[in-house]
């Protein structure tokens, strides 16, 4: 991140597997500049592994983590009941139904124990990316800004494809 040499968002995920389905959330997090570490670790062959990295991640200076999984998808849940920060989860695509069974075991937190979930596919890797973004820029003006030029970008690009598609069809804008 702006301001800082060492990662803030802690991306988390299951399996290698995954990498290839997730990817998404780390170039979001290049487009904005901030510092990230990547580590593979599983809720169900690695809990210790996991409930150690959730307990130590404030104190190494993580802001947000964000963990990704699929199938019997545990391991967000798992590490928001070892922490404080805020945690997204990425709902991993599988061959049941698109990744449903993903999606609801991420989601479907009780109360008292948050987990921030974004959609499955890359365009919900992107979000988790994105969201990261957002809350620390609750606290960096250098991070408000870049994401006050991105909205910008975001209205500039459908306003140009608005106005492609009107041409293309025949009509004016
Ligand atoms: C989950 O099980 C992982 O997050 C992955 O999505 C899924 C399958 O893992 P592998 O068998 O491919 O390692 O824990």
């Amino acid at each position: 991140m702006p301001n800082t040499t060492s990662p803030v968002v802690g991306i988390v995920m299951g399996s290698d597997s995954d990498w290839p389905k997730i990817r998404a959330v780390a170039a979001a997090l290049d487009e904005f500049g901030v510092l990230y570490e990547t580590r593979m670790m599983s809720a169900h062959r690695t809990p210790e592994i996991v409930r150690q990295y959730a307990t130590m991640a404030a104190a190494r200076g993580l802001k947000v983590i964000i963990a990704a999984a699929g199938g019997a998808a545990h391991l967000a849940g798992v590490v928001a009941s070892h922490t404080a920060l805020p945690v997204v989860g990425i709902p991993v695509p599988t061959d049941l139904q698109g990744g449903l069974d993903s999606l609801l075991s991420t989601v479907q937190m009780p109360g008292d124990v948050p987990v921030a979930t974004v959609g499955l596919g890359s365009g919900g890797a992107r979000n988790a990316g994105l969201l990261a973004v957002e809350i620390l820029a609750l606290s960096n003006v250098e991070l408000q800004e870049k994401l006050a030029a991105f909205k910008h970008q975001l209205t500039e690009k459908v306003q140009e494809k608005n106005a492609a598609l009107q041409k293309s069809i025949g009509k004016t804008v």
